[in-house]
C-alpha cells in the first residue's frame, strides 16, 4: 500500500469543540498495522473560520436549516479556504468521512463535488448515521448513498476499513457489524496531524473504555451502534492518559462510553489505577443508575477525579 493514501475526515456540522474520536481510532488501527491515514477535522477548521452568530448555530442540536445550508455558507463566506479544502482531498486516492446525522447532507455533496472533479476518487462512509439508515431501512440503503459511496461501513469501523484498504477489492460493497472480538489490543488515538490545543475545550480530550452497552432498553439507540459488550484494558487507558498528559499537557478526560459503569469490577480497577499512578484527575462520563452500586465504588470515582 503506498503511503498517504487514505484521509479521514469529518465535515460541517457536528460538535466541534474536541477532537474526533472515532477517527482517532482508526486512525491508529491502521497505523499499528502499517497504512498510514492522514486525519483532518474541517468540521473544527470552518467552526473556527465561523463568525460568533453561526458558531452560536453550530452549536444547536438538530439544526436542520444549518444542515442543509452549512456548505453554501461556507462557500460563500469563506470561499478559499473552501476550495483549499477540495484541493486538498482531491490529493488522496481514498477519503473515509465520519457521518452523523447533522453532517450527512454535507457530506453526500462534498462526495459529489469530489466525483465530479476527480471520477477515480473512492469514499468511504462510516459513523452512526450510516449504522442508523441502514437499520431504518432494513439494510437497504438509498440509492443516492450506494450511488455516491464505494464501500458503507455500518458499526465499528476499524477491522471492515483495514479489509476494505487491503483486500484488493475484492470486498463487498457494505460491511455490517464486522466489529473486533476484543479490545484489548486496540491502539489509542495520538491524532497525528491534528493540533489538540486548537479546540476550543482546552486541555481536554475523549477517551474510551467500552464499547457497546450491557442492557438493551427499547427506548434508547445506543444498543444498535455495537453487537455487544467490550472493555478495553486498564493499562492501555493509562498509558493513553500518559501519552496526552505529557505529550499535549492534557488535564481532562472525557469518557464517551455508552455508560462507564457497565462493568462494575473494571470500573472499580480503574479507579484504583488512576489513583495509583496520577493521584487524581478530572474525569467525566455518562452513567447508568444502578442499584449495586456500593459506595465504596462512588468513593473511589471521587478520589480518582470523577
Ligand atoms: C460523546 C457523545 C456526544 C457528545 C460529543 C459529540 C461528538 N459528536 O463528539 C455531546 C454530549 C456533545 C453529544 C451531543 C449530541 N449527540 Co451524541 N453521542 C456521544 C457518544 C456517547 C459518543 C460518540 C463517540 O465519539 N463515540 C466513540 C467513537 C469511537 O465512536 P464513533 O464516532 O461512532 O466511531 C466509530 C464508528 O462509528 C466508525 N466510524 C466513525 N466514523 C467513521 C468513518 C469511516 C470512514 C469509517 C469507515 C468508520 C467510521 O468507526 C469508529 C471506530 O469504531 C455517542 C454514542 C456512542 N456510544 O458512540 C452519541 C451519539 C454520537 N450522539 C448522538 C446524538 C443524537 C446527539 C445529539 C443530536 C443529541 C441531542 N438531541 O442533542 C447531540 C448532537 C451534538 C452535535 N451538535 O453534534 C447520536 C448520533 C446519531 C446519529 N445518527 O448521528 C449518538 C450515536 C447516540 C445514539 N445512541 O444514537 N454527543
Ligand atoms: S445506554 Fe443506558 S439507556 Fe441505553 S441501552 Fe444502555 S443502559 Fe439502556
Amino acid at each position: 500500500m503506498p503511503r498517504q493514501t487514505i484521509l479521514l475526515s469529518i465535515l460541517p456540522p457536528t460538535w466541534p469543540h474536541m477532537p474526533p474520536l472515532g477517527l482517532g481510532y482508526l486512525q491508529a488501527f491502521l497505523g499499528q498495522r502499517g497504512i498510514n491515514a492522514d486525519l483532518t477535522d474541517f468540521n473544527h477548521l470552518f467552526y473556527t473560520l465561523s463568525d460568533h452568530q453561526l458558531q452560536k448555530q453550530w452549536l444547536m442540536s438538530c439544526n436542520t436549516f444549518l444542515e442543509q445550508n452549512i456548505l453554501f455558507l461556507i462557500q460563500q463566506h469563506h470561499f478559499k479556504e473552501f476550495h483549499d479544502a477540495i484541493d486538498k482531498m482531491l490529493n488522496y486516492r481514498i477519503i473515509g468521512f465520519s457521518c452523523f446525522k447533522s453532517n450527512l447532507e454535507t457530506t453526500v455533496r462534498m462526495a459529489e463535488i469530489l466525483k465530479s472533479k476527480k471520477p477515480t476518487i473512492k469514499i468511504v462512509l462510516g459513523g452512526p448515521e450510516i449504522t442508523r439508515q441502514s437499520f431504518r431501512s432494513e439494510g437497504n440503503f438509498s440509492h443516492k448513498l450506494l450511488e455516491i459511496a464505494d464501500h458503507l461501513i455500518v458499526g465499528e469501523g476499524e477491522l471492515p476499513l483495514y479489509q476494505y484498504l487491503t483486500d484488493n477489492n475484492t470486498h463487498k460493497k457494505v460491511a455490517v457489524f464486522e466489529q473486533l472480538d476484543d479490545l484489548t489490543d486496540l491502539p489509542f488515538p495520538r491524532y497525528t496531524g491534528i493540533n489538540l490545543n486548537a479546540y476550543p475545550r482546552k486541555n481536554t480530550i475523549p477517551i474510551q473504555f467500552s464499547r457497546g452497552c450491557i442492557r438493551r432498553c427499547n427506548f434508547c439507540s445506543e444498543r444498535r451502534l455495537y453487537k455487544n459488550f467490550r472493555t478495553r484494558s486498564v493499562c492501555s487507558l493509562i498509558d493513553e492518559i500518559h501519552y496526552h498528559k505529557t505529550n499535549n499537557k492534557t488535564q481532562h478526560f472525557v469518557f464517551y462510553d455508552s455508560l462507564i459503569n457497565a462493568n462494575l469490577k473494571k470500573l472499580e480497577l480503574l479507579c484504583d489505577h488512576i489513583i495509583e499512578h496520577f493521584g487524581s484527575i478530572p474525569w467525566q462520563a455518562q452513567i447508568a443508575i444502578r442499584n449495586n452500586m456500593a459506595n465504596k465504588l462512588f468513593k473511589k470515582m471521587k478520589q480518582s477525579g470523577c
